[in-house]
């Protein structure tokens, strides 16, 4: 049955596929069962294929001459699924855009829950998660289970934006275009809506359980060397690591200046007060376009509201930090130098404490 082609389609379902032949048609079947039975026969399935050899090509190509809402992307000489994705999602002619595997391991009958969630308006991105109250996984492994919770672990651990989801890594999600743009920064890795919530960090984020199903047909694309990759992927994406290299230089940088104003006055007060002021510009100007480089709304604030705002959370910590330089070296009579560092050591610990506590929270 073919159907008359729409305007503007309500919603674009993204689907990657590479070797994926004998998954098309099912997919294509059960998509259509679920929107049309939501009411929403304005769709298109936009496949971007990487040049498969198996005739996945050949089989989309047949499905879109029958029914007008199917279109194939194929990218030649590319491959990567996250680039492949965000190349549909950048030719998505709908608003609202689903992005789901070819495998029937995300089930039809979610999308249009996922649907409604974004396209109410309520939140940008809706997860479907494997982890939600009533979400599983079906026939999988106690190994396979431990690596997946342990990658939904590290991504909260490390990436703060991920906590807005119980399943950070899934695959399976929709997205209203018009709020949320997508985004690789890290230019690697196969978990893009990870990529999506970190370049993303204001949009709201919900959840819709699904049980993850087993592959039927095909094989899995993803293999060992996909974990190594997911760990680069948190890495470059983190910004803990960055966080403690600017801490580190701007420790640094106390230093140097706490030296040069305790060789020209003696006065030690004084001196330590100007380390620490000059750390603490460091770690402004390089936090702003370094460590919160994702945080536009943040760095949208003039520079000097946003060094202000650095005085006013670091106030404390400096405080301290003067304080214990102050009393190592006046009463117990430390080294300048040695007093000067333990004192920015006690600062960190109270900026930290204070900084996990409420900004970070
Ligand atoms: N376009 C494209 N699709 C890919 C690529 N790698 C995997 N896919 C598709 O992405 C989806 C998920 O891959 P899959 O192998 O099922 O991963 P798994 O579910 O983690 O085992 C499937 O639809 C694959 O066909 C790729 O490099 N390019
Ligand atoms: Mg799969």
């Amino acid at each position: 049955m073919s159907k008359t082609p729409c305007g503007e389609p309500e919603v674009s379902i993204i689907v990657p596929t590479l070797n994926e032949r004998d998954n098309i048609r099912p997919l294509y079947e059960g998509l259509r069962r679920s929107l049309e039975g939501a009411g929403l026969d304005c769709f298109e399935i936009v496949f971007v294929d990487d040049s498969s050899t198996d005739g996945t090509i050949e089989e989309v190509e047949r499905l879109s001459r029958a029914d007008p809402r199917v279109r194939l992307i194929v990218r030649r000489g590319e491959k990567g699924l996250s680039r492949a994705v965000l190349e549909g999602l950048r030719r998505a002619r709908s608003r609202i855009a689903v992005v789901m595997d070819a495998d029937l391991q995300h089930p039809p009958e979610t999308v249009p829950l996922l649907v409604e969630k974004v396209a109410g308006g309520g939140a940008e991105v809706a997860v479907a998660s494997r982890y939600a109250p009533g979400g599983g996984v079906e026939g999988w492994s106690v190994f396979r289970r431990i690596i997946s919770r342990g990658a939904v672990l590290l991504a909260w651990l490390l990436i703060p934006e991920s906590r807005k989801t119980s399943d950070p890594v899934s695959g399976f999600f929709a997205l209203n275009l018009g709020r949320v743009k997508p985004d690789i920064v890290s230019g690697r890795g196969f978990k893009i809506l990870l990529e999506i919530i970190y370049t993303n960090p204001y949009a709201r984020v919900v959840d819709v359980p699904f049980t993850f199903r087993g592959r039927r047909r095909g094989s899995s694309k993803l293999g060992p060397s996909t974990i190594l990759d997911y760990l680069l992927q948190v890495l470059q994406l983190s910004s803990m690591p960055r966080f403690m290299a600017v801490g580190a230089l701007g420790s640094l940088v106390n230093l140097v200046v706490y030296t040069l104003a305790f060789t020209a006055t003696g006065i030690h007060l004084l001196s330590s007060l100007l380390g620490f002021e000059a750390g603490l510009i460091h770690n402004a100007l390089l936090h702003d376009k370094v460590t919160f480089r994702n945080r536009s709304l943040w760095r949208s604030h003039s520079f000097p509201r946003r060094l202000a705002k650095y005085h006013a959370t670091s106030a404390a910590g400096i405080a301290i930090g003067v304080a214990v330089s102050t009393l190592l070296y006046s009463i117990a009579g430390l080294h300048p130098l040695l007093s000067q560092a333990l004192g920015i050591g006690a600062g960190f610990i109270v900026n930290f404490t204070l900084a996990s506590r409420y900004i970070w929270k």
